[in-house]
């Protein structure tokens, strides 16, 4: 028998460890694919993760990963525990059930974390003890596996005697080792399995494991049947369609943010780490609280009503200066004032906690849901039906508040109470209770160079919505401020295409820009982070011609 290498038989019991863990996770959520998919382990717990982490860490991941921050979170849950279980099979394989205490105490982690989660039952800690329990019995009979050289050098000075014909393991002048110091090796280490079954018996298991894991990936059930019945249905037509934008609404500069951003462009910003599956014809909306007639809609009786559309451009609180969680939608939808009316709050609320079918919530106040502004139960964005991941079937839309006081995605709940009384998700977490969007501008275009001399387009978005923007200025390194030409309005709840002839000198230069909404008032230009309540400062670029 050949000696494997000193690197590779320290690694065994690691690699043993890693191999039970993709098993029993592998197998963990597949059983929560076919039975449940909110019950995921991983998927829960990493919600878990994500309420408990502190508002900082939010502001961090969002803005390392944008977009891409459930794939983070994910990915980093899985490298922690392919960590943690590399250390279980080290662990196992120098002392029994040490390595099998790491996977049991994993385990109940995850259980616990799908058993709290919003709209969870006690049956929802079933694929990650399942799960838990495959790793454990795997880890066992692995290590009890590890070919024979490996057991021997992971107790350090261990010599072996030489098997076969094969060359001494080490040398004669070691130490001799009793026998019971290898407490692992249960076989005689003439009959334990060569390296070649080892790595086929833990090459097959790792297979397993990643096998069913993308099988569950592919299988969400609810998620396809939720899928299913959004393709049978159709968006209803406008009763009031809103006038479709015209051609000075937009400028046509390469890099500008198109006007209205299209579907798959928008940005996308949830707790959510598998996008609830809300079945429509399951689906009602119950208003209550402070109101003197409970209300409760079906999702058919929703369509029915006269439909009117909302050109209002979306944004998130941690979109910092600058940064693009901000995107420009036509949604189709129901006026949340008419359903308020039927209410008929009483005179003393002054706020309504929202909740979605995944237990999220905002705290939006009563007003801004009832005066004039276009505050709409959407259905719609951009003439389809709501894409699962922006609310399907129906989320809230109200102009002039970032997203985590107004946006509700999967809606499910009005409840009408008092700042007083209630607070909600994010604001529980030190955002601030009230969530106006600061006027603010960007600059698209150029980004880092300007290929030469003479004449640059520099051009950009700006917004201040439910005001409207009525000028935008640009500023070259310490220079006058000069007046950008304005696109067309399409809405006050919009934001506005603004663009800027410079004529450029060689060199590096900073071009800076700022907004003035419809009131007369200016964007405030000291900085500002985005907690609490969003980010001030002007947008600026440095850049070489
Ligand atoms: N159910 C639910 N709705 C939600 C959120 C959420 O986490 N869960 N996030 C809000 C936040 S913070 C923002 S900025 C907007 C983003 O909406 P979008 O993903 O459609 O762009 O949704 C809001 N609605
Ligand atoms: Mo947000």
């Amino acid at each position: 028998m050949v000696k494997p290498p000193r690197r590779a038989r320290r690694l065994a019991p690691a690699w043993v460890g890693i191999v039970s863990a993709l098993a029993g996770l592998g197998i963990g959520e597949l059983v929560a694919a076919l039975a449940a998919p909110t019950s995921s382990p991983l998927a829960s717990t990493g919600a878990a993760l994500i309420d408990l982490a502190p508002g900082w860490a939010k502001e961090v991941v969002v803005g390392l990963f944008g977009t891409g921050d459930k794939v983070a979170i994910i990915t980093l849950l899985v490298v922690v525990v392919i960590a943690a279980a590399a250390g279980a099979g080290i662990l196992e394989a120098r002392r029994r059930f040490t390595g099998m205490a790491v996977f049991a105490a994993l385990g109940i982690l995850a259980s616990a974390a799908a058993v709290t989660r919003a709209g969870a039952n006690p049956m929802f800690a079933f694929p990650a003890v399942i799960g838990a329990l495959i790793a454990i019995a795997t880890l066992r009979r692995l290590i009890g596996r590890l070919p024979t050289e490996a057991a021997v050098v992971t107790s350090a000075v261990s010599p072996a005697r030489p098997t076969g014909t094969g060359a001494p393991l080490v040398a004669h002048d070691s130490p001799p080792t009793p026998k019971n110091d290898r407490p692992n090796l249960r076989r005689p280490v003439e009959a334990a399995p060569s390296r070649r079954s080892f790595l086929i018996t833990t090459g097959v298991t790792a297979i397993v494991g990643i096998a069913a894991g993308v099988v569950a990936q592919a299988s969400t059930a609810a998620g396809r049947a939720a899928e299913a019945a959004r393709a049978a249905l159709r968006l209803p037509t406008s009763a009031t369609p809103v006038a479709p934008p015209t051609d000075a609404m937009s400028f046509d500069i390469d890099g500008l943010s198109p006007l209205i951003t299209p579907n798959a462009d928008f940005y996308r910003i949830d707790t959510a780490l598998i996008v609830p599956a809300v079945d429509p014809t399951t689906w009602t909306l119950r208003i209550h609280g402070m109101v003197e007639n409970e209300v409760t809609l079906t999702f058919a009786e929703l369509l029915a009503l006269p439909m009117q559309q909302s050109d209002t451009t979306l944004m998130c609180v941690s979109n910092y200066v600058g940064g693009d969680l901000i995107s420009n939608a036509v949604w189709t939808g129901y006026p949340i004032r008419e359903l308020l009316a039927r209410a008929v709050p009483t005179a003393d609320a002054d706020m309504v906690l929202s909740t979605s079918a995944d237990g999220w919530t905002a705290s939006t106040p009563l007003e801004a849901l009832t005066d004039e502004r276009n505050a709409i139960l959407a259905v719609g964005m951009n003439g389809e039906l709501l894409p699962a991941e922006h609310g399907f079937p129906v989320r809230m839309v109200v102009p002039g508040l970032y997203g985590y006081v107004s946006a509700t995605k999967w809606v499910t709940d009005l409840q009408v109470t008092r700042f007083s009384d209630a607070t909600a998700y994010w604001t529980d977490r030190g955002w601030g209770e009230k969530g106006p969007i600061k006027i603010s501008s960007r600059i698209d275009v150029p980004t880092r160079v300007a290929d030469g001399a003479g004449s640059v387009v520099v051009a950009g978005v700006a917004w201040a919505q439910h005001t409207g923007i009525s000028k935008v200025e640009v500023q070259v390194d310490d220079g006058a401020w000069a007046e950008a030409t304005l696109a067309d309005e399409l809405s006050i709840d919009t934001w506005r295409q603004w663009m800027w002839s410079w004529n450029a000198t060689e060199g590096e230069h900073t071009i800076t820009v700022r907004a003035t909404d419809a009131n007369g008032k200016l964007q405030i230009e000291t900085p500002a982070d985005v907690l609490p309540d969003g980010a001030t400062g002007y947008h600026s670029v440095t850049l070489t011609v």
